[in-house]
């Protein structure tokens, strides 16, 4: 064929198989309209324009229809909520419209009716953390470079494209609440606050404004010695009590609706008030001070724990109970949703509802640095779910975190929820074509903490992969649905567990390959000489000949007394703590009766090749589902999952042969063999760390 004809096949076998190469950059916002709208808005701005425009390129209600967007106060709608019926929207606040709009058009995308309503935000602050460095490396990045920041060559110089990404990743968090970002890794550089960078984040922050997205930065607390030439830091010197306050007044001359400072202070070795003998109020309060007049705040990282403490998970409440009603106003303690950090499964962080007279704000991480990073597919709605609805009893049954956080229970004067954010350079922005939907499932958990996994999964995926030339009514797309919609959910709704199976089950946590620090993989054996303890998985599953498991019960480490009761008691006896949770609180021994019958070593490996079955099961409905969807983002899934099965397989074969030194009993016949040596998963993890 030459090359005339060889253009011509292809196009032909594209209009046959109906092959659009779809790369995953449109996000869920891929609909376009179908009919036009008649718009009726007395006011004309940047952020009512954006909703109008919405509107005529994605409507797909009825044609010509009329509809009218009414700013105008009313007491039943909170924050920027909003007012929706058939043919208005109406809000107190012109983002509250532009909110609106992306819900109606939601609702029209994914087939739901509208009543007339009022949907009210949880959470006053919806903000993304990104741990993005000024030379434009991401921490836990796995989605290629910062969307912001460059490496040194190119300084902090805003080209027209890069400004034209920041107002499509704005558009994308709008549509689904998000209302702030914090620009900057919380491990801060000094040079966050210097003229030439803040220069930057006018820049960006007046693409981000139009769209409703604060602006927010992460600092380090002893800027005033790194970069205002004073001698000291201390929250309490009036020198350092004026700094602050200069350099809040210089950032909101040039960024009027500054959000306020992301604090990493005093953990794992950024600088802090404890460094000067001050508390973590003191540090916080300081600053909150000087945002005050302008109405920002802070947000308080209590991600805190110490080398040698005898137990990790017991620190942040330790350090930060004293200080409850200590903290300002406008100050807000984020706090992780897991007292260790991000694991596949953990239980809530005690200092959920315990706080009572402090704004506290839960932090959940979106990238997957411990849950397959971009690699593997695990939709994370479901953990946020099982967390922000974990009841902490706190005051009375009902006292769900979800609650203890949003205002419901006790009167913050600040609401606000982060997600640690996926988001790089890549064209798919977020690395793997299903890491997306953990953005998205955030935004919208945000804005309603009350909504289930399986009706997120069920919106992003109607949003994302529906065919586009059909409409809701057309019968192809209950053959869409069918085929498509429902496995593929399965597939979302059930990969957290499978990636707990595979990697953490029954309370296992931190067990991951400890080289290069890469939490990708498993690595309960690696402990090198030298390493700090609490680095080193066996200080996590201190599996033994007697048993597995760490003791946090009243005998061991007595975090089960930071829960309220009746958790307390329920953790602290292996009879009633769930079993998920059982060797996060518990050391048990090997032949301890599980409530199938089993004893534990065989449950256990019988939960790690659960894990790897499930996840050959997402392979064999993935590949099902080729028909239904474009050849790119079908063949860059399938990839990814085969890489996933094999990783799986790693883990299970992994933890399963290094645990049975210790428990010396066989793996049950009727499971698949270990298809890797375990001395070849220690070794290669060695071979590793010398490449
Ligand atoms: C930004 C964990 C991560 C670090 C992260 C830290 C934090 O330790 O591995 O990369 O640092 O949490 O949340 O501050």
């Amino acid at each position: 064929m030459n090359m005339k004809s060889n253009i011509v096949f292809f196009i032909l076998i594209l209009t046959t198989f109906n092959l659009h190469a779809e790369d995953g950059h449109n996000l869920w916002l891929r609909a376009k309209s179908t009919g036009s709208v008649n718009i009726v808005c007395e006011r004309r701005s940047s952020t009512l324009d954006i909703a109008k425009q919405e509107l005529e390129q994605s409507w797909q209600g009825k044609d010509g229809a009329k509809l009218v967007l009414t700013v105008k106060k009313d007491k039943a709608i909170k924050y920027d909520g909003f007012k929706l019926s058939d043919n208005e929207v109406q809000a107190n606040t012109e983002l509250g419209i532009l909110y609106g709009v992306y819900e109606l058009l939601r609702r029209q995308q994914t087939g739901q009716t509208i009543q007339n309503e009022i949907s009210n935000p949880s959470y006053e602050r919806r903000v993304l953390n990104h741990w993005d460095n000024l030379d434009g490396s991401i921490e836990r990045g796995y989605a290629g470079r910062s969307i912001f920041w460059h490496d040194n060559e190119k300084g902090y110089a805003v080209t027209d494209k890069e400004k034209n990404l920041w107002k499509e990743y704005a558009r994308a968090n709008a549509s689904i609440g998000i209302n702030g970002a914090v620009l900057n890794n919380v491990n801060s550089s000094k040079l966050m606050l210097t003229p030439q960078c803040l220069e930057k984040v006018k820049a960006i922050a007046e693409v981000l404004r139009p769209y409703g997205i604060k602006t927010y930065l992460s600092v380090k607390f002893s800027s005033p010695s790194l970069i205002g030439g004073l001698k000291t830091s201390d929250p309490l010197n009036p020198e350092v009590i004026k700094w602050w306050k200069d350099k809040v007044k210089e950032i909101y001359k040039i960024v009027p609706d500054f959000g306020g400072f992301l604090i990493k202070a005093s953990s794992e070795g950024q600088p802090g008030p404890q460094d000067y003998g001050r508390s973590h109020a003191d540090g916080a309060n300081m600053m909150a001070d000087a945002l005050k007049p302008f109405g920002g705040i802070i947000m308080w990282r209590a991600f805190v724990y110490e080398a040698n403490s005898k137990d990790r998970a017991c620190q942040a409440y330790k350090e930060f109970m004293p200080l409850d009603g200590k903290f300002r106003d406008n100050v807000i303690i984020q706090v992780k949703n897991g007292p260790v950090d991000f694991q596949p499964r953990e239980p809530f962080t005690p200092l959920f509802g315990a706080m009572k007279k402090t704004s506290v704000m839960p932090e959940l991480q979106i990238t997957q640095e411990y849950l397959g990073h971009s690699i593997q597919l695990v939709f994370l709605a479901t953990m946020w779910e099982e967390f922000l609805k974990s009841d902490t009893y706190q005051e009375g049954v009902g006292s769900t975190v979800a609650r203890t956080t949003d205002g419901s229970i006790f009167p913050q004067k600040h609401t606000a929820i982060a997600g640690v954010a996926n988001i790089g350079l890549d064209t798919n922005w977020s690395g793997h074509h299903f890491a997306q939907a953990n953005w998205y499932a955030f935004g919208r958990m945000a804005w309603n903490n009350q909504l289930t996994s399986e009706k997120i999964a069920d919106e992003w995926l109607k949003q994302t992969f529906s065919p586009k030339e059909e409409k809701a009514e057309n019968s192809n797309v209950s053959d869409w649905q069918k085929n498509f919609l429902i496995p593929v959910k399965q597939i979302m709704l059930e990969s957290r567990e499978a990636a707990v199976h595979y990697s953490m089950p029954l309370g296992l946590h931190h067990i991951f390959a400890g080289i290069k620090n890469t939490h990708y993989g498993p690595g309960p054996w690696f402990a090198p000489k030298g390493t700090r303890i609490d680095w080193t998985p066996p200080y996590y599953h201190k599996a033994d000949s007697t048993g597995i498991g760490f003791d946090r019960t009243t005998k061991g480490s007595g975090a089960v007394s930071q829960y309220h009761e009746p958790l307390s008691s329920q953790f602290e006896n292996p009879a009633t703590c769930p079993e998920i949770y059982l060797l996060w609180f518990h050391h048990v021994p090997w032949d301890y009766k599980m409530k199938d019958g089993r004893i534990l070593w065989d449950e256990l490996c019988y939960t790690y090749e659960k894990g790897v079955n499930e996840v050959r099961q997402f392979q064999k409905d993935w590949d099902k589902i080729q028909p239904y969807i474009d050849a790119q983002r079908f063949s860059d899934v399938q990839s990814k999952l085969r890489r996933q099965c094999r990783d799986a397989q790693i883990w299970k074969d992994g933890c399963i042969l290094y645990f049975q030194q210790y428990s010396r009993r066989p793996i049950p016949f009727d499971i698949e063999r270990p298809v890797y040596d375990l001395n070849y998963l220690m070794k290669t993890d060695l071979y590793d760390i010398l490449k």
